[in-house]
């Protein structure tokens, strides 16, 4: 049917849970139809708003199109979108930012209520009524499992050639009857190349040719660069150290351009034979894959540019060999990412000097993304690593600051922060050893006299008996760099 007619289908107050994970593989036709739908009902002052639970963040057609008329009620549990973050720091849309891992579990659980109806993208149908997943799995299995009722888009811009590429586990229990997953490396296969679908539940199919909306890439920048240097000399480091085998440890790699610098980095080294656990396959882990530096790559869903997406598609049955897509309760399995030993290497917006990380919420309240698999990695990681320029704004804001506005990492769960000043290695230190490194190595020069002197004072404060000396800190002032910030524009006095 059409996409006007399958958005009927979905009412005022109605749980949709999407595909889409980093603008792949989300339904491209039926959100903008019922964005128009919502548009018109409230026109005529009726109130239509929907709860869009998906695998992580999607694309305009679908955040952007249905924030704009404020048709979202609840959003999860990753989004990425100008429109709905306005919307959700302006208070007019909830949002509940979930590690990724959790979603089908809450989900099954039943703690976010049922699940109506959902909107899932594939590649195709087989006779039997089999699916071919499209370029991300995301929550997709869930989705199909558990909603009431199923629309599928069948998009024929997606290549057919992404049959056999993915890995579909059909094993998860919920507890007492868990059993373990099977995964053992990277390649292990342990599931279905299909998804399944009970025919009775599918209300409808639309069928699309609309390509997915690749991600610019842009080259890094001269900081990225220079992170990249620092993690490529610490992962060098630790090989000669005997911690790491000289093909590594399989690697997770956030999005964004510092990830690729560390990628393309990685590639031009001497490294042959990498595997890769992850849950965003970019572009320079395709490179990687054309060289031959990675051998095998996991992950839940592509993010490749339109340069990136036409090498894929020139080569995909190279690829095909060499990469598997599974659902992200699986690519994200804090069981599998311990029992591999992952690398885990993810952006941040902050970190404090004892290494409380934070990646989510601007000066403490406006949220930008979300925590997405950050968490589900670098809690259970070999080695985690963190990773910002030292500053932003143009200095006016520094990434390292003497308390985090919002913390999403514990320094339990962060080993290791990078920015272009150096690297800090933060694994078997104590609080007052850790901000030592880092605002040596890490802090940017303009701000490091000022950490310096907080951290002094703060250690004073502590030594004349009137606070502790395991985390020293001046509590009425911790926060101040930010509230300066807010009222100034610049987080030091000018
Ligand atoms: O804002 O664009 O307005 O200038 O934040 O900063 O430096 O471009 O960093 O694109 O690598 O994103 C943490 C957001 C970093 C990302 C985060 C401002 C800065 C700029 C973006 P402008 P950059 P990146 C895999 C794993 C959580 C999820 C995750 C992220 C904008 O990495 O979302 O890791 N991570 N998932 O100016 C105020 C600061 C700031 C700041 C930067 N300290 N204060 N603003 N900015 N630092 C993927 C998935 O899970 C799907």
């Amino acid at each position: 049917m059409s996409a006007e007619q399958a958005a009927a289908l979905i009412q005022h107050g109605d749980h949709v849970g999407m595909s889409g994970f980093t603008s792949s593989g989300y339904p491209k036709a039926v959100p903008p139809a019922l964005a128009r739908r919502i548009e018109a009902a409230n026109q005529h002052g009726n109130v239509f708003r929907i709860g869009v639970w998906t695998g992580a963040s999607t694309a305009p057609e679908l955040d952007g199109a249905l924030a704009k008329v404020g048709g979202i009620e609840l959003r999860l549990p990753y989004q990425s979108d100008p429109t709905c973050r306005t919307r959700i720091n302006a208070g007019e849309m909830e949002y509940i930012d979930i590690h990724l891992s959790h979603v089908s579990q809450f989900v099954w659980f039943g703690f976010l209520g049922k699940l109506n109806v959902a909107l899932v993208e594939v590649a195709g149908v087989l006779e039997d009524g089999r699916l071919i997943a499209a370029s991300s799995l995301g929550n997709n299995k869930t989705w199909l499992d558990l909603a009431d009722k199923v629309i599928l888009e069948v998009n024929s811009a997606h290549a057919l050639g992404l049959e056999g590429m993915h890995d579909i586990y059909y094993g998860t229990a919920l507890p007492p009857n868990r059993r373990p997953i099977p995964v053992l490396h990277p390649s292990t296969r342990i599931g279905d190349a299909y998804l399944h679908v009970d025919p009775a539940k599918v209300v409808a199919i639309v069928e699309t040719n609309i390509p997915d909306r690749n991600p610019k890439f842009t080259p890094p920048d001269a900081a990225s660069e220079r992170i990249a240097e620092h993690i490529l000399d610490f992962l060098e480091h630790e090989i000669t150290r005997g911690r790491l085998p000289r093909e590594l440890l399989p690697i997770q790699s956030g999005v964004g351009n510092t990830a690729n610098a560390v990628l393309s980095g990685l590639d031009k080294g001497k490294y042959k034979g990498l595997t890769a656990y992850t849950e965003v396959l970019q572009d320079g882990m395709l490179e990687m894959l054309k060289s031959g530096t990675l051998a095998f790559a996991s992950s839940t869903a592509l993010s490749l540019s339109d340069e990136g997406m036409r090498e894929f598609l020139d080569n995909i049955d190279y690829y095909r060999e060499r990469i598997l897509l599974r659902p992200q309760e699986i690519s994200n399995h804090p069981e599998v990412i311990r029992r591999l030993g992952v690398i885990s290497m993810n952006g941040m917006i902050e970190a404090d000097m004892y290494g409380n990380v934070n990646s989510t919420h601007l000066m403490g309240t406006r949220i930008m993304n979300g925590i997405g698999g950050s968490g589900d990695f670098a809690r259970n990681a070999y080695l985690s690593i963190f990773m910002t320029a030292s500053t932003a704004k143009n200095g006016a804001i520094s990434c390292i600051v003497p308390m985090a506005s919002h913390v999403d990492h514990t320094e339990h769960d962060v080993q290791v922060v990078v920015t272009e000043q150096g690297l800090a290695d933060l694994r078997g230190l104590a609080p007052r050893q850790r901000s030592k490194v880092i605002i040596e190595r890490c802090a940017h020069p303009s701000y490091r006299a000022a950490l310096q002197d907080y951290e002094d004072r703060a250690q004073a404060l502590a030594r004349s008996g009137r606070a502790g000396l395991h985390t020293p800190h001046l509590l009425r002032e911790a926060l101040s760099w930010h509230e300066r910030y807010e009222e100034t524009g610049h987080m030091l006095p000018q």
